[in-house]
């Protein structure tokens, strides 16, 4: 690749924000308010504009249901437009409710499942309203005894409701289905896996695709493996980025381990899966429960992207030329050059050229902004959680 072709595959990258991520969190033992935080969706939007204006990647928001719950999400989407970013995957939220306790679209109780699944299908008429595209599904369904439940009986409950939510789907939107090793369930997770996820994807047809969210396996999983395999069989419908020391942290991306990230993005652009028509989307899901939110977006974003411009410079036919040699520390070294680069001043010229600032933190920081949402909101929303 040019140079000029990897400014180019820069420019074009696009990274979607999670409302979720400018509210108030924390964990079960604290949640820390901060000043300024947003009261409501179209806030939440606002402040997602600020990402996309100092980083000129990240026009798009996903929403979560009910989190993002108002009266006209066609005027929601309206007013997104107004401060230049759109309204992107919805997520489903069966979660939070009491009759959830034993399960969601797996619940042993049918009138607990049709309420689940009724909301799923109320997703795909906001999806309608907001023009979205994807439908993003994690359930937090599960047991924590052994006994509690029939596993297979759940699996046939789960498919079910997955089956009746597709149908339902418009000839442009997919369902993404997001797996997750454990919690809130810490016996038994009915979508623990890519490969629970991948086999109901399959049986459910192509508009089915996988979400791997980078803080939902065991420690020391190969999640550039799950990349590449499901690249391979075009099933791999986005990312939830952020990343993780224990479980699932979602911390900043690329904050524990850089270097994953980039070998991650590395078989992205391995399979050119860094367009933005490549079905693959690129999505943060994060929580900033200490650091300031939208400096905290922010610097994901500029992560991301330092991994992606490290994995564009990968000299690939050098790379190519040591693994048919057998030359293992030879292919090993390529990799390693590109990831020891600093392409902090590439992405600095990338900007400029795109007529932002180099330094996009530093832009938002002069910016005012921070100061003036403190000064202006009063009773900041909490992102979802314990609320
Ligand atoms: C579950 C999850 C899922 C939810 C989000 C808030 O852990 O990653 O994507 O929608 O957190
Ligand atoms: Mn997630
Ligand atoms: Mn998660």
């Amino acid at each position: 690749m040019t140079e000029t072709d990897v400014r180019a595959a820069l420019r074009a990258q696009r990274i979607e924000v999670p409302s979720w991520a400018y509210g108030n969190s924390g964990t079960r033992f604290k949640v820390f308010a901060q000043p300024g935080v947003p009261r409501n969706p179209e806030e939440k939007i606002a402040d997602a504009a600020q990402v996309h204006a100092y980083t000129g990647v990240a026009p798009v928001v996903s929403l979560h249901i009910p989190w993002d719950r108002v009266d006209d999400f066609g005027k929601l989407a309206s007013y997104a437009a107004e401060r230049g970013v759109r309204i992107g995957t919805i997520n489903a939220n069966v979660f939070q409710d009491d009759d959830y306790r034993l399960g969601s679209v797996t619940n042993p109780d049918p009138r607990i499942r049709r309420k689940a699944l009724g909301h799923l299908l109320e997703c795909v008429d906001i999806m309608d309203a907001t023009g979205s595209r994807d439908l993003k599904l994690w359930f937090s369904d599960g047991t924590n005894y052994p006994g509690q439940d029939d596993i297979r009986a759940r699996q046939d409950r789960l498919a079910e409701a997955l089956h009746a939510t597709y149908q339902r789907l418009g000839a442009d939107q997919r369902m993404l289905l997001e797996y997750k090793l454990f919690e809130p369930a810490f016996y038994l997770t009915d979508v623990p896996d890519w490969g629970t996820a991948y086999a109901h994807c399959l049986k459910l047809g192509e508009r089915a695709q996988v979400v791997i969210d980078t803080g939902h396996h065991a420690p020391g999983t190969n999640i550039e493996f799950i990349v590449a395999f499901l690249l391979r069989e075009g099933r791999l419908g986005a990312f939830d980025f952020n990343s993780r020391f224990y479980a699932d942290d979602d911390l900043m991306v690329g904050a524990a381990d850089p270097f994953q990230l980039f070998r991650i993005m590395h078989e992205i652009v391995r399979a050119d899966a860094l367009r933005v028509d490549s079905g693959v989307n690129f999505m943060l899901d994060q929580c900033h429960n200490i650091e300031p939110k939208i400096p905290a977006q922010i610097r994901s974003v500029m992560n991301v992207q330092e991994a992606t411009a490290k994995a564009l410079l990968v000299d690939t036919d050098a790379l190519a030329a040591a693994q048919a040699a057998g030359d293992v520390l030879g292919a090993n070294g390529v990799l390693m050059d590109a990831y020891n680069t600093d392409v902090r001043p590439l992405l600095a010229q990338v900007r400029e050229e795109a007529g932002l600032d180099p330094d996009p933190m530093a832009a938002y920081a002069r910016s005012g902004y921070a100061e003036r949402i403190a000064a202006e909101r009063v009773g900041g929303q909490q992102a979802g959680w314990g609320a």
